[in-house]
C-alpha cells in the first residue's frame, strides 16, 4: 500500500489547552469556574469540530460587494461567507461580547469573555474584528454618557439574541493616514443641535457590514490636529437597507484577513450624530481603541495557540528518518521554544483583560490604572510581534505542507501579520508607551507590581529566572531616565526596545507567578519549564 500521510486534527480546544485551564483555575473562584465550565467546554467543541470544519470548507469564498443592482441603482450590498455568517449567530448567542457587560462574575466577566474569544477566534477568520469593534463602541457609548445614544445601541450591541444583534464599525483611517488621525479631512456640517452631516473619504475601513459605526469628523471651523475632530455615531443603513449617503468604492485587497470585508467609503452627507462635544474626538475615541488593542492581543495569543495545536498534533503523527518527529529532539526543542513565547503571551493579554475588568466594574485603584494605561499599548505590541514570529515557525514546522493553501495553515500566517499594524503599529504604540508613562516619568510602579508577583515564589529555578525580570526592568528604568535627559530624539529611536523589553520581562513575570501556583496546586512543571525557556530567549532587548 502507498504512504498516505495523516493529516492534523483538534479536539475540544478547552479541554486540551493545559495553559487556559490552568490559569483560569487560579483566577476563579472554583465555584465560579463550575459555573462558566460549561459555555468553554461547549465553545472548545464549536471551535475544534463544526467551526473548524466549516473554516476549512469556507477557505475559498471571500466577501462579496455588489454596488448596483440590475436596473441601476446603487445598492452597495455586501454578502459575507458562511463562516462569518455562522459566526455571527454564534457569536451573540454565546455572548462573545454579552459576557464583559452582563457582568455576571463582576471584574472577572471581562476575563470569562476573552476565555471565549480565544476559543472561539482561530476557527471564524477574524470574525474577531467586528466583535472588537463592537465591544469597543459599547465601552465608547457607556463612557460618554449620551443616554440617548447609550438606550438606542448599546442593547443591540450586547444582546445574545441573534436577530437584535447590531456590530460596529470604527472608521478612523483616511487617505493622510491610519496613525496619525488628527489629519483627517472628513467634514461635519451641522442640521441642528447634536444632528450633523458628513462629507469625506474613509480609506480603510473594516467589517464594513456593521449596522452602526463611531466615527471622527471635523466640524465646520474647529482647528486642525485631534483636537478639532469630533466623535460621531453613523447608523449605515436606512429602514430598507440602503447605505445612508455612504458609497463603498471598493473592497481591499489583502495580504491576510480576506474574509473581513474592509473597504474604502464616501461619506456624502451622511447622516451622523454627537457623541460627546464637538471637540476631542481622539480622546474620546481612546476607550474603543484600548478594547480592540486587547481584542488584538487576545487574537495573536489564539492564533498561536492554534498553530501550537496543530503543530504538536502532526508532530505525533508525521514520521521521518524512522520515528515520529515528537520523538525528534530538535523538532520538540523547537515547538517547546514557540510554547514558551505562547504561554508568555497569554499571560500578559489575561493579565491586561483582569486590569480591564477591574477598570470597568470601578474596582481598580491608582497604580493599577496607571499600569492598565501602560501595559495595554505594550501588550498589543509585544504579543502581535510574537503571533507573526509564532505562526511563521509553525507553518515551517510542517515543512512543504505548512506552505499549501489548502492545509488551513499559510492563513495563520497571514492572518497573524495584521495584528501588528492594525490599531496601532509597533512603533506608534513604543511612542504611545512613553505617552502613557507621562507625568510618572518612571516606571516605578511596574517594578513594584512584579516584586509583588513574586512574593509567593519558592522554587530556587523560579527564583532565578525572577532575577532575569529584576535585572531587565531595572535596565529599562536607568535607560528611562537617562534617554529622558537627553535630546527627545534619543528617547524615541531606543521607545520600541524599550517597550519591548517591559513586555517581554512583564510576560516573564507573570508567567514565573503561574508557574509556581502550577507546581504549588497541580504538580505540573510545564510552566516553569516555560518560563526558564524564555527567559533565555531574549528578554532585555534595550542597547547601549
Ligand atoms: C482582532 C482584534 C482587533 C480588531 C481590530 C478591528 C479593525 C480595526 C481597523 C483599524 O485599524 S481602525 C484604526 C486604528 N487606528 C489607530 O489605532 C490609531 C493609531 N494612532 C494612535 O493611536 C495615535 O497615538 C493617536 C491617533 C492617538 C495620536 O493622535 P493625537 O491627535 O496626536 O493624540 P494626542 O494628542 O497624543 O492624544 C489625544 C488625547 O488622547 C490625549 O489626552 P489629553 O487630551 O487629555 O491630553 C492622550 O493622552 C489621549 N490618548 C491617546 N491615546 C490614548 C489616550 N488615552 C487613553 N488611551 C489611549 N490609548
Amino acid at each position: 500500500m502507498t504512504f498516505q500521510q495523516a493529516p492534523p486534527t483538534l479536539g475540544n480546544q478547552y479541554e486540551d489547552d493545559r495553559v487556559l485551564r490552568s490559569y483560569l483555575a487560579r483566577v476563579f473562584p472554583g465555584e465560579v469556574l463550575s459555573e462558566i465550565g460549561p459555555s468553554l467546554i461547549e465553545m472548545g467543541r464549536l471551535a475544534g469540530a463544526e467551526l473548524y470544519q466549516l473554516q476549512l470548507a469556507d477557505r475559498l469564498n471571500e466577501p462579496k460587494l455588489t454596488q448596483w443592482d440590475a436596473w441601476g441603482n446603487r445598492v452597495d450590498r455586501i454578502e459575507l461567507t458562511p463562516l462569518w455568517q455562522l459566526a455571527e449567530r454564534i457569536a451573540a448567542e454565546h455572548g462573545l461580547v454579552a459576557t464583559a457587560y452582563e457582568r455576571k462574575h463582576g471584574s472577572l466577566s471581562r476575563v470569562h469573555q476573552c476565555a471565549l474569544a480565544y476559543l472561539f477566534t482561530p476557527s471564524t477568520d477574524i470574525y474577531s474584528c467586528p466583535l472588537a469593534m463592537t465591544d469597543g463602541a459599547a465601552r465608547t457609548l457607556l463612557a460618554s454618557g449620551n443616554q440617548k445614544l447609550i438606550e438606542r445601541a448599546v442593547p443591540h450591541l450586547i444582546t445574545r439574541e441573534p436577530s437584535e444583534f447590531w456590530t460596529a464599525g470604527q472608521w478612523m483611517t483616511e487617505l493622510t493616514g491610519g496613525s496619525d488621525v488628527g489629519l483627517s479631512e472628513t467634514t461635519a456640517k451641522q442640521e441642528r443641535d447634536s444632528e450633523f452631516r458628513l462629507y469625506g473619504r474613509k480609506w480603510f475601513t473594516s467589517a464594513i457590514a456593521s449596522q452602526i459605526a463611531l466615527t471622527l469628523a471635523r466640524p465646520e471651523g474647529n482647528p486642525p490636529g485631534g483636537r478639532g475632530l469630533a466623535l460621531f455615531y453613523i447608523e449605515t443603513r436606512d429602514e430598507h437597507g440602503r447605505p445612508r449617503n455612504i458609497e463603498i468604492n471598493r473592497l481591499k485587497d489583502k495580504l491576510g484577513t480576506r474574509k473581513v470585508p474592509t473597504a474604502e467609503l464616501t461619506l456624502n452627507g451622511t447622516p451622523a450624530q454627537l457623541v460627546m462635544g464637538t471637540t476631542d474626538g481622539v480622546r474620546n475615541i481612546t476607550p474603543l481603541l484600548n478594547i480592540t488593542r486587547l481584542w488584538n492581543g487576545i487574537s495573536a495569543v489564539a492564533l498561536m495557540r492554534r498553530g501550537l495545536a496543530l503543530a504538536f498534533d502532526y508532530a505525533g503523527k508525521r514520521v521521518a528518518f524512522g520515528s515520529t518527529l515528537a520523538e525528534k529532539a530538535l523538532h520538540m526543542d523547537t515547538l517547546l521554544g514557540l510554547q514558551a513565547e505562547a504561554e508568555a503571551a497569554f499571560q500578559l493579554a489575561f493579565y491586561v483583560a483582569e486590569l480591564t475588568g477591574q477598570n470597568e466594574a470601578g474596582e481598580i485603584g491608582e497604580d493599577d490604572a496607571w499600569l492598565l494605561r501602560l501595559l495595554t499599548p505594550i501588550m498589543k505590541l509585544t504579543t502581535a510581534k510574537q503571533a507573526v514570529a509564532v505562526t511563521s515557525e509553525v507553518l515551517e514546522s510542517f515543512g512543504g505542507a505548512g506552505y499549501v493553501e489548502d492545509t488551513g495553515l499559510p492563513v495563520l500566517l497571514r492572518d497573524s501579520q495584521v495584528l501588528p499594524i492594525w490599531e496601532g503599529t509597533t512603533n506608534v504604540l513604543a511612542l504611545d508607551t512613553l505617552r502613557a508613562i507621562g507625568t510618572t516619568e518612571s516606571i516605578a510602579p511596574l517594578l513594584s507590581a512584579t516584586t509583588r508577583l513574586f512574593e509567593s515564589l519558592h522554587d530556587p529555578t523560579l527564583l532565578d529566572v525572577a532575577r532575569v525580570v529584576t535585572a531587565a526592568l531595572n535596565h529599562a528604568e536607568s535607560w528611562l531616565r537617562e534617554a529622558q535627559a537627553a535630546d527627545r530624539s534619543v528617547l524615541e529611536a531606543g521607545a520600541r526596545r524599550f517597550a519591548l523589553t517591559l513586555g517581554r520581562a512583564t510576560e516573564l513575570a507573570l508567567l514565573i507567578r503561574q508557574a509556581q501556583w502550577s507546581e504549588d496546586h497541580e504538580q505540573d512543571k510545564r510552566s516553569g519549564a516555560s518560563a526558564r525557556r524564555f527567559a533565555q530567549a531574549g528578554v532585555d532587548l534595550i542597547t547601549g
